[in-house]
């Protein structure tokens, strides 16, 4: 049967071998952006780019040593830190995001875990955001399962947790905690109803073998992540991996379109990084299967392209921002709110 006449369903896999992701990766450069644009239309509206917006709600400080990360304490990035911001700021932020066209908004914390105590207000945080009419995500570090169970409770659609590189260059960039602690703290918020929004970071030094093996993870995790965030590498003087040479435009759209064939069902975002990509370079992110992106002046704590610059982009390319996901994340939340009540009552 010719691809094109397939039922969209048979486009959807956990069960991609590495040999079918280098496969991808081989492609010539065109072969590979007809295919994942193709199964794109098939899934998506390829003119709807769904918008959130970032805020770090707590910055710098960190004790973990991401080698990417201007928010460590142990670079000297000249980064102001900031405790946690109170809850009527954070609602007054989502706000202006909401009126300015964001249907998500994402609150980052510079945690390496968060305790139980620092939930508390961040619980407000999301309550408030939702009661806006937004999709809430949050970014907080590693969570136990009681944890993501609280968040979920509350309401918080959404939870960003990376894995950043492959298993094997992981080491590399991160030595504070392991590969595997990600994957359980994704579990948990899997398992407590969360959708789950979980990618990595282009132009860290990894070969092409990690990108393969980085979305290789993400493609056969029992479901894929909702939400696979594609950053390419903001390099931010004081961090070890200032001064890296920038990854070649295509390589990074590359690594676009096979996350689109691997996981079709799921929005990919093109993600930090765009302040440094030219219009052009944006259009065919899109073209390859972006379909999300921070829309904002600032990401967590460097730039991102100007509100009146995105306009512009969408305007010419004929974009437009994708409506509120039609309520069946917060139907999951819901149920898992509801289930954790019941657990609760019943012990
Ligand atoms: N501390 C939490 C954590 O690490 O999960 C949440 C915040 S952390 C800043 C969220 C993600 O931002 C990281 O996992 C990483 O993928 C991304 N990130 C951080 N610094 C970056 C940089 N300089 N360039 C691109 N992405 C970056
Ligand atoms: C993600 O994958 N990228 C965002 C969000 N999830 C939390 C963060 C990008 C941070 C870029 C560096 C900064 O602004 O501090
Ligand atoms: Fe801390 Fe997250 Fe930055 Fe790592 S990426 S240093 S955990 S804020």
């Amino acid at each position: 049967m010719h691809a094109a006449t397939l039922p969209a369903d048979h486009d959807m896999r956990n069960d991609w071998s590495m040999a079918e992701v280098h496969a991808l990766f081989a492609l010539p450069f065109n072969d590979l952006l007809f295919r994942s644009h193709a199964l794109h239309r098939r899934h998506f509206d390829p003119n709807a780019v769904q918008v959130s917006t970032l805020l770090s709600i707590k910055t710098g400080a960190c004790p973990e040593d991401c080698k990417y990360c201007p928010q460590s304490a142990r670079y000297h990035t000249g980064l102001k830190t900031e405790k946690l911001m109170h809850v009527k700021e954070v609602v007054a932020q989502a706000e202006r995001a909401r009126d300015s066209g964001a249907t998500r908004f994402c609150m980052g914390a510079a945690y390496r875990s968060p305790r139980d105590q620092d939930l508390e207000p961040i619980i407000e945080m999301v309550k408030a955001v939702r009661a806006l009419g937004m999709e809430t995500c949050a970014t907080l570090g590693m969570l136990t399962r009681a944890q993501a169970q609280k968040l979920a409770a509350a309401g918080l659609d959404y939870y960003n947790h990376n894995i950043d590189t492959s298993a094997e260059y992981y080491g590399k960039i991160i030595t504070t905690r392991c590969f595997q602690d990600r994957l359980d703290t994704l579990r948990h918020v899997r398992d407590a109803g969360m959708q789950v929004c979980c990618g990595g970071i282009i132009g860290m030094g990894e070969g092409v073998p990690d990108r393969a093996a980085m979305l290789h993870t993400l493609a056969t995790l029992p479901e894929h992540p909702e939400s696979v965030p594609i950053n390419r590498l903001v390099q931010v003087e004081g961090t070890p991996l200032y001064g890296r040479a920038d990854v070649d435009p295509f390589d990074f759209i590359r690594v676009i379109a096979v996350a689109r064939i691997l996981m079709p069902r799921s929005h990919v975002r093109l993600s930090a990084g765009r302040a440094q990509m030219s219009d052009e370079m944006q259009a065919l992110a899109f073209f390859a299967g972006a379909n999300s992106i921070f829309y904002g002046e600032k990401l967590l704590t460097t730039e991102n392209p100007q509100q009146a610059a995105d306009r512009r982009l969408f305007a010419r390319l004929g974009i437009r921002a994708e409506p509120h996901a039609a309520g069946d994340g917060r139907a999951n939340v819901d149920a898992a709110a509801e289930e954790h009540e019941q657990r609760r009552a019943a012990t």
